[in-house]
């Protein structure tokens, strides 16, 4: 148990502190804001740990309990939590844990609530669609319903989806009927209808994002960006032969998840709680993300992408491309990192971590390939 915060049970084993937990320079100057994470081992979570800290804020993460410790993300943010300005703290809990979550809220009080934690995967959904309901869908009942039930004035950040428009034209945006084609995109169709019930019925301050893929070098290895950038830096290493991919012909819009954080951030700092869109407006395939990431590594991308139908999807959203001029207009949100440059960085971090020997990491798609 920590022996510094009440409610904080993970012992801190950790090396590495690094400036963004210790930069008191950029702190406001106000009483410091306290944040709590959901899914903060996760890609965004980590992002967006990274922008809280910077910005002064003490830091609650909500991790999942493992048999090993699952915070390879956030492992350059750890803090002795003996030193006085002690601001990244992780807590146990589940979203599958209402009463879990009652007490964390109950004793942390945040400012700002950021729900990130998700079984995130469309395709694992439909192998584990009552499971993703129960996270992706319930767990936000479970939320809403601990922060009306303690009367907290938290402001709250929902992690909604682009899946959740399915297959309806584009350019998708606020109001573009939602047509969900998998467990994942229900669940999360839900989860935003109740946040939007609780806005209404008890006054909330909830944001939904519905965020369109966003992407980077923490990006977990079985999404399909990571996974062509990691089998790129192994071909060309000489340690891969081929890459099984399933359909190339899907296209979504793609942005750098650093960029995307920051949007969630400036979601709760708006007058009033409302519904954004945060997207590129560029939309490209996948056989465009094989052309771009094996060229830049001077490769054919043709020699080594082969098909296997076990990573068709039962239903496929087709194109994605979203219309997020409201969050321009209202919050001055704007993407910086474009479609090729987001393959080029993450190819060279690829690149980079099989050089330094990184690349063989535990990997659920070694497994599930
Ligand atoms: P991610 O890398 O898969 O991270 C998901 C996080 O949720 C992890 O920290 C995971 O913990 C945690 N989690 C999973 N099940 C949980 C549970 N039962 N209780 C509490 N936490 C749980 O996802 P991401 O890409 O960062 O995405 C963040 C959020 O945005 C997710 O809600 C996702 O659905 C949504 N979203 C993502 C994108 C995108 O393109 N990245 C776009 C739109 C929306 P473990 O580390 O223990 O697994
Ligand atoms: O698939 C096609 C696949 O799994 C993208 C999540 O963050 O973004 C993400 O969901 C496309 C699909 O991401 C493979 O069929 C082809 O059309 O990288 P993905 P996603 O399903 O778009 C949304 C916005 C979220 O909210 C989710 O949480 O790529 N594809 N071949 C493949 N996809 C995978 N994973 N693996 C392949 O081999």
């Amino acid at each position: 148990m920590c022996s510094v915060c009440s409610v904080c049970s993970v012992v801190n084993t950790l090396s590495n502190p690094q400036s963004a937990i210790h930069n008191r320079s950029r702190m406001a100057k106000s009483k410091p804001r306290t944040a709590l994470i959901t899914g903060i081992t996760g890609q965004d979570g980590s992002y967006l740990a990274e922008l809280l800290l910077s910005k002064g804020y003490t830091v609650y993460g909500m991790i999942r309990r493992s048999s090993t410790f699952n915070i390879d993300r956030i492992e350059h943010l750890y803090q002795d939590p003996h030193v006085a300005d002690y601001r990244l703290r992780l807590v146990y809990g589940n979203l599958t844990d209402g009463s879990r979550i009652t007490q964390l809220l109950a004793e942390i009080q945040p400012d700002e609530i950021y729900n990130l934690g998700a079984q995130s995967h469309v395709q694992v959904s439909f192998e584990q669609p009552e499971y993703t309901g129960d996270v992706d869908a319930v767990g936000v009942t479970r939320l809403l319903e601990s922060v009306r039930a303690l009367g907290l004035k938290s402001r709250i950040y929902q992690a909604c989806s682009s899946e959740m428009f399915g297959n309806a034209p584009s350019p998708q945006g606020e109001n573009t009927p939602l047509m969900p084609r998998s467990p994942y995109a229900a669940a999360k169709a839900y989860a935003f209808w109740m946040c939007k019930s609780y806005r209404e019925a008890y006054g909330l301050f909830i944001a939904n994002g519905i965020l369109f893929n966003h992407e980077s070098p923490r990006r977990g290895p079985t999404f399909v960006t990571r996974k062509i950038t990691r089998a790129v830096a192994r071909i060309a290493a000489g340690k891969q032969k081929a890459l099984y991919l399933g359909n190339l012909e899907a296209s979504r819009d793609w942005g750098y998840a650093p960029d995307y954080v920051e949007g969630m951030w400036q979601m709760l700092q708006a007058k009033k709680p409302d519904d954004f869109v945060l997207a590129t407006g560029e939309s490209h395939s996948v056989q465009e993300i094989c052309e771009l990431a094996f060229a830049r590594a001077k490769l054919d991308w043709r020699k080594h992408v082969k098909h296997d139908k076990r990573y068709l999807r039962p239903a496929e959203v087709d194109h994605l491309c979203g219309d997020a001029s409201k969050a321009r207009k209202q919050l001055g949100w704007k993407p910086r990192v474009k479609f090729e440059e987001l393959v080029n960085i993450m190819v060279d971090a690829d690149i980079q971590a099989v050089g330094e020997g990184r690349d063989d990491f535990r990997s659920e798609e070694r497994w599930f390939k």
